[in-house]
């Protein structure tokens, strides 16, 4: 059924569902978050990095991780068949479940710098696939997502600081003058599923008024042993946990040289001090 996302997949790294949540889904997912956020009882799973700005959009509504841990809604949502259906092709194994993330976006909030999820996640053998569905129209102006096609075939490489104006987090990853992020202009309802190693993420919502929300959900491939600690517990699609070590953190990253005139990347002792969360 999927044959075309499953090529796309292994070519680009990414590969999007149109439509694969119906609007009237959309709008009760849209309702169910918004009224958390004014009931404020995520607090306790609100990002801890938030900057105590009241100006900034991020502080009134910050994203929040892992609600599937404390919400019936977001565990049904992470365990949705319909999103298995697709992985199980796409990958060709069954994947378990490790995390929920909640965007809200608002207008004028900053984005996330390019980076790679794997570098979070830590999986090991193999890496993780997200799941990124967009609750509103997205574009350049409310800061759609951005990908940088084929890098999925790319090792982690090592962080540098990023643009923080631009930003809520504060590392990046650098990529060459031949590779490019282009953006992934999606209409609510769509599923856009992304390899772990991917370079993605996206620029501020510039917009007045519109929000960009997202509900991002992360699974890792069958045969993975490890994923960091922060991931634990994985579950299998039937609710059920599985049993996997903590991953330790990266003891190396890969860095851009120049061989013969040709790009190429270059694994190194990692640079950063820990601090894997997404
Ligand atoms: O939705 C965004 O703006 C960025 C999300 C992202 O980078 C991620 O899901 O890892």
């Amino acid at each position: 059924m999927y044959e075309q996302q499953t090529k796309e997949y292994a070519q680009n790294g990414y590969t999007l569902v149109r439509g694969l949540i119906p609007a009237a889904e959309v709008r009760e997912l849209v309702t169910h978050y918004m009224e958390m956020n004014a009931a404020e009882r995520a607090k306790e799973v609100y990002d801890p990095d938030i900057i105590a700005d009241t100006q900034d959009p991020l502080k009134r509504y910050p994203r929040i991780l892992n609600l599937h841990r404390i919400d019936t809604r977001s565990k049904n949502h992470l365990l949705d068949p319909r999103l298995r259906d697709v992985m199980v092709e796409i990958l060709g194994i069954e994947p378990f479940a490790v995390s929920t993330m909640i965007y809200f976006k608002a207008a004028g909030a900053r984005g996330q710098a390019l980076h790679q999820d794997q570098y979070y996640l830590r999986v090991n053998p193999g890496t993780c696939c997200a799941a990124w569905v967009a609750l509103d129209d997205c574009d350049e102006e409310n800061g759609c997502l951005q990908v940088v096609p084929g890098s999925h075939e790319l090792p982690v490489l090592c962080t540098i600081p990023a643009d923080t104006s631009k930003s809520f987090t504060n590392v990046t990853v650098p990529i060459p003058d031949d590779m490019s992020a282009e953006s992934v202009i999606m209409k609510a309802g769509d599923v856009l599923f992304f390899n772990g190693q991917l370079i993605h993420g996206s620029l501020p919502n510039v917009s007045q008024t519109r929000f960009r929300r997202s509900l991002i959900t992360h699974y890792i491939v069958g045969e993975a042993q490890q994923v960091s600690n922060f991931y634990h517990p994985a579950l299998r699609f039937d609710g059920s946990e599985v049993s996997l070590e903590a991953s330790p953190d990266g003891s190396e990253c890969g860095v851009w040289v120049e061989e013969a005139g040709l790009r190429t990347v270059t694994m190194q002792p990692v640079n950063n001090a820990g601090g894997y969360v997404q």
